[in-house]
């Protein structure tokens, strides 16, 4: 069964869509323009009733929420394309472990970011200045940690490659856009990291797909 993603060019579904490349799912993408809104038109809510992007429909399986659906494509693929996982529960627990760290550390304040300079003015509406502010030197301290943890391993999880450091791209991918680059630059280990993780096939791919600039 082919696996129809809508909503493939935002970031949120890239996570998606990566991970099922990785995981050499067969899918589909179908174009959702946000923009227009029609994340929130009726049709679109049946399948993901918040409005957001992306949701997944597999058969008649429908999954919404962008690490929940890469989760559950990792189990259930286990073994098949990239193990994204880890090979022990040990391994497993430090994947979840990072993963909710993207989640609930290093997104929220690169997402501020990312709504204030990125998509505010695509919108027509006042960025502020304060939470810029905030939110730079509130991810500058998240990436230490980051700096720390990567001197040690060559991955968040240990060394292997896994859906925590996949999950970081869609929103990293905006530092340079914002000119903020050096939040990364300025980190050697963060750095290399970076660089390792957006020179993999599946992200380059996923950057061939979008029809979206940004
Ligand atoms: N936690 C959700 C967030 C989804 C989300 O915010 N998606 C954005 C696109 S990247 C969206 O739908 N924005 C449109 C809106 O907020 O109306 C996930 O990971 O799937």
């Amino acid at each position: 069964m082919v696996v129809k993603v809508y909503g493939s060019d935002y970031a949120n579904p890239k996570r998606v869509i990566m991970c099922l490349i990785e995981k050499e799912i067969e899918f589909e993408t179908v174009f959702v323009d946000g923009f227009k809104g029609e994340n929130k038109k009726p049709e679109y809510l049946k399948l993901q009733p918040f409005g957001l992007l992306p949701a997944i429909q597999d058969g008649d399986y429908t999954l919404y929420e962008s690490r929940a659906i890469c989760r559950y494509y990792a189990e259930k693929y286990k073994n098949q394309g990239t193990d994204l996982l880890g090979k022990t529960i040990e391994e497993r627990g430090l994947v979840e472990q990072w993963l909710e760290v993207e989640a609930h550390n290093y997104h929220p304040p690169l997402y501020n970011l990312v709504m204030n300079i990125v998509i505010s003015p695509l919108l027509g509406l006042p960025s502020d200045p304060k939470v810029i502010k905030e939110s730079e030197e509130k991810l500058g301290k998240v990436l230490d940690i980051y700096e720390e943890r990567l001197s040690k391993t060559k991955y968040l999880a240990g060394d292997f490659f896994s859906l925590a450091d996949l999950s970081h791209l869609p929103f990293t991918h905006y530092l340079s856009q914002m000119k903020k680059e050096y939040l990364i630059r300025e980190r050697v280990h963060v750095s290399a990291w970076l660089d390792d993780i957006s020179n993999r096939p599946s992200w380059k791919k996923v950057l061939e797909l979008s029809k979206n600039p940004f």
